[in-house]
């Protein structure tokens, strides 16, 4: 995959130098060119920024330097060989980043990211790449950035796991939370390892126990618990075919139950503590 990041701050963008990113690089699975964008900018402050129309606070990011950028930076890729570019527009106004994104950006060979600081940047710069590529307008969360910069690094770490080859065990985001299977829509519950008493605290006996079945078992009531009590709203979407007598069970001790169009709900009992 290649990856195209244009900024107004390239050193923001070191970090993907480092682990996982910084090694799917050094073994060429990974393409990371980073540019600044004031190459573009070309009066003699560098200026990439201007007030906005219609008034109000901030600056708006200018037209020529980004689509000058723009194009460079695809005339660039196509010349090395690169193909079916994608925008990444990095926005709190974007649709949410998540996990299923994640999976479709990974399966495209080039991405280019625009971060922008200041109030974004001018509507008419995505309008004009909208014609010719597919333009993601994605957001990170719901709180605002002072800019894209850190939303690059979260959407490429997220993105290159997902590679072919890049995590060493190939089965080890199977089971990640939000990925698809069969912890679908679960958080990850909680995890051990050696030694096996620290401070007075043991292991839960299960996970000594060797019965890989009764493991898994306890590993799903453990993610249920966790989802309920930190994201709950993952129950309330879940599609209810998705939960067997053992996870009913489980709902139903942790005070949830079906309502009348089958999904499920903290029980009126249960609700407000
Ligand atoms: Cl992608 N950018 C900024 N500036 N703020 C954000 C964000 C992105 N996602 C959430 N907040």
């Amino acid at each position: 995959m290649r990856i195209d990041v244009v900024t107004i701050f390239p050193e923001y963008l070191d970090p993907l130098n480092v682990s996982l990113v910084g090694k799917a690089r050094a073994r060429g699975q990974l393409d990371v060119r980073v540019h600044d964008l004031r190459q573009w900018a070309h009066d003699k402050h560098n200026t990439v920024d201007d007030t906005p129309y219609g008034g109000g606070p901030g600056m708006v990011m200018k037209t020529g330097p980004w689509g000058e950028a723009l194009d460079e930076s695809l005339a660039d890729g196509y010349e090395a060989g690169a193909h079916l570019p994608a925008l990444v527009v990095p926005t709190p106004s974007g649709r949410p980043f998540t996990q299923r994104l994640a999976v479709e950006l990974s399966a495209r060979p080039w991405l280019i990211f625009t971060p922008a600081r200041y109030e974004g940047i001018d509507t008419r710069v995505t309008e004009e790449y909208a014609t010719r590529l597919p333009v993601y307008e994605v957001s990170i969360g719901d709180y605002v950035l002072a800019g894209g910069e850190a939303a690059v690094l979260v959407i490429t770490e997220a993105v290159a796991r997902l590679l072919p080859g890049v995590l060493g065990n190939a089965e080890s985001h199977q089971d990640d939370s939000f990925a698809p299977g069969p912890m679908a829509d679960l958080l990850e519950g909680p995890v051990y390892t050696k030694p096996p008493q620290w401070r007075g605290r043991g292991i839960p006996e299960v996970l000594l126990s060797g019965h890989h079945g009764k493991i898994a078992r306890w590993r799903r009531d453990e993610a249920f618990r966790r989802t309920v009590t930190n994201r709950p709203d993952l129950i309330e979407r879940c599609d209810p075919a998705a939960f067997n007598k053992k996870d009913r069970e489980m709902l139903s001790i942790l005070g949830w139950q079906p309502g009348p169009d089958g999904r499920f709900g903290r029980s009126p009992e249960a609700v407000e503590e």
